[in-house]
């Protein structure tokens, strides 16, 4: 019993914890306040819609049930034209109304915001890259963005159908190879916002995760300008080597977006919250079990493996990766959402 009390316990901080990561209904922006009003009409309807048919049916089943002495078939009725009408005329308003609710929202959540800071969204089989046209930078896997400018995505894909949602900030979007779709919202409070690929796009979608950073204007200001300017530091000598000859093929440490990319962006690494596409929060150790063996915790992921590195070259790497950042800002601080 003492255990069953313990594992509920725990079972309830954890969903306590979790739940900010999936909460619709706390929105932090005006998108997701409108998704919400949505959310509630529709839930009144179907309450009230529940209510009357269980309720009608609870007492019909009760008021005609066999009762003692009564014997052969009871009365058939055939047809009532009053209340045949009166429940289709209903349902047709209720129609009607969430009709225009959802015309009203969609119109709303959907008009372009004038002064938008544009961003890349793609996806690829199993991360997100988040390019800057205006700002001529790029990052993967966390999106950056300042609080109080509103955004305009720009989403696709270069491989298979994703969908992009940021439960916390706005609704989903697919991103279609060949095709641009446009997402806008703006950003409120500065935190960490937990997003996730909404559309089953193979072994590890449920492991193409990312995570949406707003930081304060001056802080995002801070990060841009660091970033339109960066030259990767070199932390470890050796390490900046193991990369050159392992990883350059793949991977960029500029900053800026390569001719063709093939792997995440690495660098902002030391700034990062997470790795791998938010599967993980990032730590120089789960980026040196990532390395070794990305497959163990990424199934179907396009990363190979690097068993052959040795201990000693592996934590050279993981230093140099690790310095990769722009000094002075902690993401891991920010509050979550
Ligand atoms: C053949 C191309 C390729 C090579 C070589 C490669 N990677 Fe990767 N790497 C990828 C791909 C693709 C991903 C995205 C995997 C995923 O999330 O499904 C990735 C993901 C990563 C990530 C997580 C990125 C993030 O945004 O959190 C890190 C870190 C990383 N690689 C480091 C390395 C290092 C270090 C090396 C060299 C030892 C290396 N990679 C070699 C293709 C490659
Ligand atoms: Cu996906």
């Amino acid at each position: 019993m003492k255990r069953v009390v313990a594992a509920l316990g725990t079972l309830g901080l954890a969903l306590a914890q979790e739940a900010h990561r999936v909460a619709i209904t706390h929105p932090v922006s005006a998108f997701n306040r409108e998704t919400n009003f949505l959310l509630i009409w529709v839930l009144v309807f179907s309450v009230l819609v529940f209510g009357v048919v269980a309720g009608a049916l609870a007492y019909v089943t009760w008021k005609f049930r066999a009762k003692p002495g009564r014997e052969g078939e009871p009365p058939q009725f055939h047809g009532n034209d009053r209340l045949e009408v009166v429940w289709t005329v209903i349902p047709i308003l209720i129609i009607f109304v969430l009709f225009g609710l959802t015309a009203r929202s969609l119109i709303l959540v959907n008009k372009p915001i004038p002064g938008a800071m544009k961003v890349e969204v793609t996806g690829y089989q199993f991360w997100w890259d988040f390019n800057y046209p205006e700002l001529g930078f790029r990052n993967s896997n966390e999106l950056i963005l300042p609080a109080g400018v509103p955004v305009e995505l720009e989403i696709t894909s270069k491989d298979v159908i994703h969908s992009f949602w940021v439960p916390g900030l706005a609704g989903k979007r697919d991103a279609i190879p060949g095709q641009k779709t446009l997402l806008h919202f703006t950003p409120e409070k500065p935190g960490v916002y937990y997003g996730f690929c909404a559309e089953l796009c193979g072994p590890s979608h449920a492991r193409m995760l990312f995570r949406v950073i707003v930081l304060s204007q001056e802080d995002f200001e801070r990060f841009a300008q660091a970033a339109q300017a960066y030259t990767p530091p070199v932390a470890d000598a050796q390490g900046q080597q193991v990369f050159q000859q392992n990883c350059m093929a793949c991977h960029s440490v500029q900053g800026k977006m390569p001719p063709a990319v093939i792997g995440p962006e690495l660098a902002f690494m030391g700034n990062r919250t997470s790795l791998a596409a938010g599967i993980v929060d990032y730590t120089p150790g789960t980026l040196k079990a990532w390395i070794r063996d990305p497959l163990s915790m990424k199934p179907g992921s396009k990363m190979p493996g690097f068993p052959q590195l040795s201990e000693q070259e592996l934590d050279a790497l993981v230093r140099y990766l690790d310095g990769l950042k722009v000094e002075g800002l902690d993401f891991k601080a920010l509050p979550k959402f």
